[in-house]
Parts: structure tokens; sequence; C-alpha cells
């Protein structure tokens, strides 16, 4: 144990003036975007200081206040070194249901020109199959209410609101998640929410607002407890909230920001490393198929064979030879790649730094919200697949074990905790449906997630994977599509 050591501080460094606030303060920000700000003003200057905000829990603003939201990137390497590295651009820790207000009034300052999100998939209260903000979701009906927002959209719309009712220009909405399009995703949900507050503010917003999209990449684990401990043993000090990360870093980012702030307007982000750009899309498609399609293909499969971690599943020479059919004959066939990046070497990277045994990334993280990321990542390349007569056994094997893992028991019989927002529906669903075929019918017939075209098309080659699934188990089933 290290208790005793010293409590991470703050260097003499000079402080950044807050130029950014970001919603949702996780560890994936922490380790990626937070340090391309941060290398981007040592580089060259400006005033970007971040104030996070944590729309949920008190917890990372509680472990980060008393080291003044200094924290330590952990960068795990494949031969098991580690790279500590100390980020000092965060500002303050804002906790949004604890005082709303504060985080209206921090939006609303003009010295703020950008908000940045990661709010994963869930946070911008859309329709996953459709994209279109879902206006039944209990949060967004309580933001078309009130003024002091409890969703990401919400507080988007009111402090753009205040913001023109102040006569300042708005800010840059620069998302940082996993979704198609994600520029243009939170600029609807956006317009939307505004329209029906205040059809002038969404006016505006269409008008004066700007919503890059960008591609981000960067495996980053949850943090233990013993990863505390480890590090406190290592570094010499303590930090109650350092983060995990791979070497490997990619920020594709639309060059499109409020043109009101002028020069001022984002910091010098190509100056770290990140490549601007004036269309993402193909990017996006690259890694959100590519990447997070396979990542969840192999955290539902490899959680059901028994698989704690990514590097565990592909050290099996069963999902390993899956994997690399999955990029080969259905993947990189399904999308056209951006313009000079070499498909092939792009997978072959991605096997690698799967493979990379530092990184303990649960595969039980990544099948957290299914519902809300199977559209992009799997579902889409499948009916460009069926589109272009292609097969897309492998993909649809692994719909079909998300279905039996939102099941709830796995292939020993002992629960699983299903983490989805749509989890208590999923469940009820296929426990009311007698026969297989049942199960995926009243599944695929969830509009949130399966079009009716994919419903109708998938019924079939769904129930017979489904069934191989519960007949020969996950591992097997794997080898049969290879
Ligand atoms: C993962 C992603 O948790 C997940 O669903 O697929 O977070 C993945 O690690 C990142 O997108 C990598 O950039």
């Amino acid at each position: 144990m290290h208790a005793d050591s010293p409590r991470l501080n703050r260097s003499q460094a000079p402080r950044s003036k807050p130029g950014i606030v970001h919603l949702g303060l996780g560890a994936f920000f922490r380790a990626f975007g937070a340090v391309y700000v941060e290398n981007a003003v040592r580089i060259s200057g400006g005033d970007w200081g971040i104030v996070g905000v944590s729309l949920q829990s008190a917890d990372t603003r509680n472990r980060l206040m008393p080291q003044d939201f200094v924290y330590t990137v952990v960068t795990q390497e494949p031969d098991g070194g580690e790279t500590l590295h100390t980020v000092e651009i965060l500002d303050d820790v804002l906790v949004a249901p604890e005082d709303p207000e504060a985080v209206l009034a921090r939006m609303s300052d003009p010295a703020i020109r950008i908000v940045t999100l990661t709010v994963t998939e869930k946070g911008y209260c859309h329709d996953p199959a459709t994209g279109m903000l879902n206006l039944a979701h209990p949060d967004i009906m309580h933001d078309l209410e009130n003024a002091l927002p409890k969703s990401a959209p919400g507080f988007l719309v009111r402090a753009l609101q205040r913001r023109r009712d102040a006569g300042h220009p708005p800010f840059t909405v620069l998302t940082c998640d996993n979704l198609p399009e994600n520029g243009r995703l939170v600029r609807r949900a956006v317009l939307d929410l505004a329209g029906r507050i205040d059809p002038g503010l969404a006016e505006w917003i269409g008008a004066e607002g700007r919503f890059p999209a960008t591609m981000v990449d960067r495996i980053t684990p949850a943090t233990k407890p013993e990863d505390i401990e480890r590090l406190a043993g290592k570094a010499g000090y303590r930090d109650e909230a350092p983060v995990l990360c791979e070497p490997f870093r990619q920020w594709v980012v639309e060059d499109d920001f409020v043109p009101a702030y002028g020069a001022d307007a984002r910091p010098n982000l190509a100056a770290a490393g990140a490549e601007m750009v004036a269309d993402v899309t193909p990017y996006e498609n690259m890694k959100l198929r590519m990447l997070n399609g396979t990542h969840s293909s192999l955290a539902y499969l490899g959680y059901l064979a028994g698989h704690e971690t990514i590097a565990d599943t592909v050290a099996d020479p069963a999902f390993a030879d899956f994997v690399k059919m999955l990029w080969r004959d259905e993947i990189i066939p399904s999308f056209a790649p951006p313009e000079g990046v070499d498909i092939q070497a792009y997978a072959d990277a991605l096997f690698d730094r799967y493979s990379n045994p530092s990184i303990r990334h649960r595969t039980w993280q990544i099948a957290m919200d299914g519902s809300q990321k199977l559209p992009q990542r799997i579902l889409g390349t499948i009916t460009d697949n069926l589109d272009a007569g292609r097969a897309s056994r492998g993909l649809v094997l692994a719909v079909a074990g998300w279905m039996r893992y939102v099941g709830g028991i796995d292939e020993k019989g002992d629960p699983i905790d299903v983490k989805d927002p749509l989890a208590d529906k999923l469940r009820e669903r296929l426990g009311t449906a007698g026969s297989i075929d049942r199960k995926v019918e009243s599944l695929l017939a969830m509009r949130e997630i399966f079009s009716s075209g994919q419903a109708e098309r998938l019924a079939t080659p769904l129930a017979q994977a489904y069934a191989t699934l519960c007949e020969r188990g996950a591992r097997r089933s794997v080898e049969d599509v290879t």
C-alpha cells in the first residue's frame, strides 16, 4: 500500500485560462482530447484551459479536486512498460445534477469558444436507428419544460439561448463520440430541441453555430483500484484519478469552427498531431466499421466464450482468425477508405493494438450499451453487404451474440450484468418469446435499433446464427464461420 505517498499536485507552470467546456468527463476524454489540447497550448499558446462537466456522478470531481484537477495519463506499452505523463489543462470540474446553473453560466461565458462532448452514444438522446432526437426520452421531455436542463442537448440549447440573448457568438460544438456523422447528428438534435423551445433560436444556431464532425481513436480501458495502487508505488505520489491508455491516438477534425472568433476559434490542434480535414466521413466510416465493429463483435462473442479482455480474446486462435476474416471478407469490401490510407495496413495495426497484453480492456466494458452501438458499428456494414450480394456470416453471428448476451445468462448458466439503456425492454422481449425464431423476431422488431428492411432481411440468417450459438457455443460458432 502507498497511502502515505504525497498527493499529486499542480506544477508551477502557468495555468491556461478556460476556453473549452467539456461535457461528459470520462477517462476517454482525459486520455485523449485533453492531451491534444494541452500539447496544442504548449506548442502554440492560447487560452484553452478546460472546464470539465460530469453529467451524472460527482466521483471524478471528488477525486480530482484535492489534487487541483491534475492527473496522470498512463500509456501502456505492449512490452509491459508504462509511461507516466501529468496533464494540467483541466481547470475545474462541475457536476451538472448538483448545480446545473453553474454549468450554464460557464457555457454562456464568451471566453468559452468550444464545447467538446464525450457523453457516449446514449447521451445524445437520439434514436440510434434513425439518428433523430427521441422526444419521448425522459430527459428531453424534462428539458423542453425546464430552463435548467439534464441532457447534453438541453445544456447546449439553453447555453446557446443565453449567449444569443446576451449578444455573444455561439460556441463551436465539437463532438468526440463514436457516432456516424457525429457533427451532423448533434447539430440535428440541437436544432430540433431549440426549434421546439424557440424557433428563432434554432434559426440563429443554424446560421451562426458550427458542429464539426470528428473521428476519435484511443483505446482507454477503465481504471481499477489496483491501477491506482500500482501507480502510487511507481510514481512516488498518489493520484486518485489516473487514466490508462494505449500508445496509439488519432484525431481527425473537420476544420469548421465558429467564424466570429477568427484565429481564436480553436487551439492549434494540428500542431498537436490532429488531422484537420474538410470531410471526416470516410475516416468515421473506416473507424466505426473496422475498429468499433470488430470490438463489439469480439466483445459479445468473446465474453460468451469466457474471455475477459480483448487481448485475451484475440490471443485465442479461433478469434484471431475470426477477426481477420471479418476485416478481409466482410468489412473492407463494404466501404471506400479515405484517400491515401492502406486499409490492410490499418487492419494489421488494429490487430496489434488489440493484442497489446498490457491493455486490460474488458469485453464486458465494450459490450455495454449495445443497443446504441450496433447500427453504426455493424448493421450498416451488413446492409451494404446484402445490397451488394455479399455474405456477412461473421457479423450476423456477432449480432446473434449480442442477442444472446442481452438475454443475461452466459454459456455456463451464470448471470451477465447487462448494462444498456434498453436492458429491461430487451430482457422482457426475450423472456416472453418462446422459440428461438420468436426471440430473434421480437428483438428485430425494435425500431430504435433495426430498420424494417433490416428486420425482414435478417430474420432467417439471425435465427440460424442464434440457434447455432445456443447449440455449439460461441467459440465453435466462430470457428464455423471462419
Ligand atoms: C469501444 C470504444 O467501448 C467501446 O465500445 O469500442 O470505446 C473504443 O475503445 C474506442 O472507440 C477506441 O478509439
